[in-house]
């Protein structure tokens, strides 16, 4: 008996070993990146890590805060400009500007119809402002009280509710961070018009960097485990390539993964979005704003763009795109390389636009029948278009080839930068035959639309064209 329990317990212990060792060298495994391995990561690395992103090429950027309050309307007046500045662009001193903070209770946010929403639409992730200029927050953060947990009348972590609405439903989650903060005394002051920051050297943007900036971001990591961390306001004077540095190394060092845009450096060209040529700038995409780059990059890129003229919701701006145009956009970043970030401003009580929504709803029918020429596709080395109404778009890996035409096709359209496989079918997504088509080295691939596809509204505003074969370059 006492023989038996002796090697039982020589069979625990040892097991309990071989786990401990398991437990360590998984550790030893997992042992922090160096900034040297940070900063020197192998292209096969970086294309891993890049590679759900590129696929996803499509999602909702989202502005939300204490600005949908006024909602661009200030003393009864329609304040110009971009909704979330109206802080800066009406003047409102710190204190007044905490009341629509105050004010802020949207008792209608339903995390999850906001999640479904951008899901119909056939966008793959989310990037949404966990704090904008205005330095509010929208989680509970243990760094701050200016949030909408312990400051708002809504007193939820609504951070929280879209991560769990966005893990139900499959939806990658990433954040939006200002590092230029109108409420923080050590930090930028608002840029009113007589404020010249080139003068006013501020002695405690540091403090405010590594005890508010770096502990929120950290915060957000720990807490929420976001896909895309989404920085701003780096085009203050007080924000150096050194801090870039720091933060990039620092959020990789914590989650490998991350995905991380270029304004956490310096190296952005305004509005255009892309890093000056030479320097070595860190950031794993560049971000065109309100723009879509002419032609395609070998640096990833995303175009981030507002339905109307704000990112935070004004009640009086309803110069919306049509669905047409945003279509349009989609189809000429995807054929580009690019990424496709549509904002939507919700309102003060928590709802998208109604206007979004429907535009969204159309982008979404669109996406149900074509998406497979958007998602997981390449451009084109041969060109990503030909003329103003074709773009192209190739599948990954495969000899798989789209030709969108963007608009009413005649009885027959002219790829010439596809040659279809000999005895190969060309199709009209969302039509059922094959459609009859000839090819000649001169003219390239000849397809010819039926006139029930040519009517129909059902293809439109962009009849995508599959092609099985290979690309020419003229
Ligand atoms: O100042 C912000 C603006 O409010 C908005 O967030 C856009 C969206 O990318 N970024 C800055 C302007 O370039």
């Amino acid at each position: 008996m006492k023989y038996s329990i002796f090697v039982t317990l020589l069979v625990l212990t040892s097991l309990m070993a071989v786990q401990c060792t398991e437990q360590n060298s998984g550790q030893e495994n997992e042992m922090e990146l160096t900034q040297e391995e940070i900063l020197n990561e192998s292209e096969e690395a970086f294309d891993q890590r890049m590679e759900w992103w590129r696929d996803a090429t499509f999602g909702m950027f989202i502005h939300w805060g204490p600005y949908a309050v006024p909602a661009g309307v200030y003393n009864g007046k329609n304040i110009e400009g971009i909704g979330e500045w109206i802080m800066d662009r009406a003047e409102i001193p710190v204190e007044e500007y905490e009341q629509y903070a105050r004010q802020f209770n949207p008792v209608k946010y339903d995390a999850e119809e906001w999640v479904k929403t951008a899901k119909d639409a056939g966008m793959k992730y989310i990037i949404i402002t966990s704090k904008h200029h205005d330095g509010f927050g929208l989680w509970d953060s243990e760094v701050s009280d200016y949030d909408a947990v312990d400051f708002a009348a809504i007193q939820k972590d609504l951070l929280a509710e879209l991560k769990k609405a966005c893990e139900k439903h499959d939806m990658k989650l990433g954040f939006y961070y200002s590092i230029m903060d109108w409420h923080h005394p050590n930090a930028q002051a608002p840029h009113y018009p007589d404020y010249n920051t080139d003068e006013k050297e501020n002695p405690n943007f540091d403090q405010y960097v590594e005890n508010y900036l770096k502990p929120q971001v950290r915060e957000l990591v720990n807490k929420f485990d976001p896909a895309v961390l989404w920085f701003d306001g780096e085009w203050i004077p007080e924000w150096t390539h050194d801090h870039g540095v720091e933060m990039y190394t620092m959020l990789r060092q914590m989650k490998p993964d991350l995905i991380i845009n270029n304004r956490v450096d310096v190296g952005r060209q305004g509005m255009q979005g892309m890093n000056k040529e030479g320097g070595q700038f860190v950031g794993d995409f560049g971000t065109p704003e309100q723009e879509i780059l002419e032609s395609t990059s070998d640096f990833d890129w995303e175009a981030c763009m507002t339905m109307n003229d704000t990112w935070g919701y004004k009640k009086n701006d309803d110069n919306w795109k049509s669905a047409e145009t945003l279509i349009h956009n989609l189809v000429d970043v995807a054929a580009k390389g690019g990424n496709y970030l549509l904002n939507v401003g919700p309102t003060a009580e928590g709802l998208i636009p109604q206007a979004s929504v429907e535009r969204l709803a159309a982008m979404g029918d669109w996406m149900a029948v074509n998406g497979e020429a958007i998602y997981e596709t390449e451009r084109l080395q041969s060109g990503f278009k030909e003329g103003e109404s074709i773009r192209y778009t190739k599948k990954k890996g495969q000899p798989v080839y789209y030709g969108f035409y963007l608009e009413q096709p005649g009885e027959a359209i002219n790829f010439s930068s596809l040659q279809p496989d000999e005895n190969s079918e060309v199709h009209l997504l969302g039509y059922d035959k094959p459609l009859e088509w000839k090819f000649s080295e001169d003219n390239g691939l000849i397809v010819h639309v039926p006139e029930e596809a040519r009517n129909s509204s059902a293809f439109g505003p962009a009849w995508t064209f599959k092609v099985r074969g290979s690309e020419i370059s003229r």
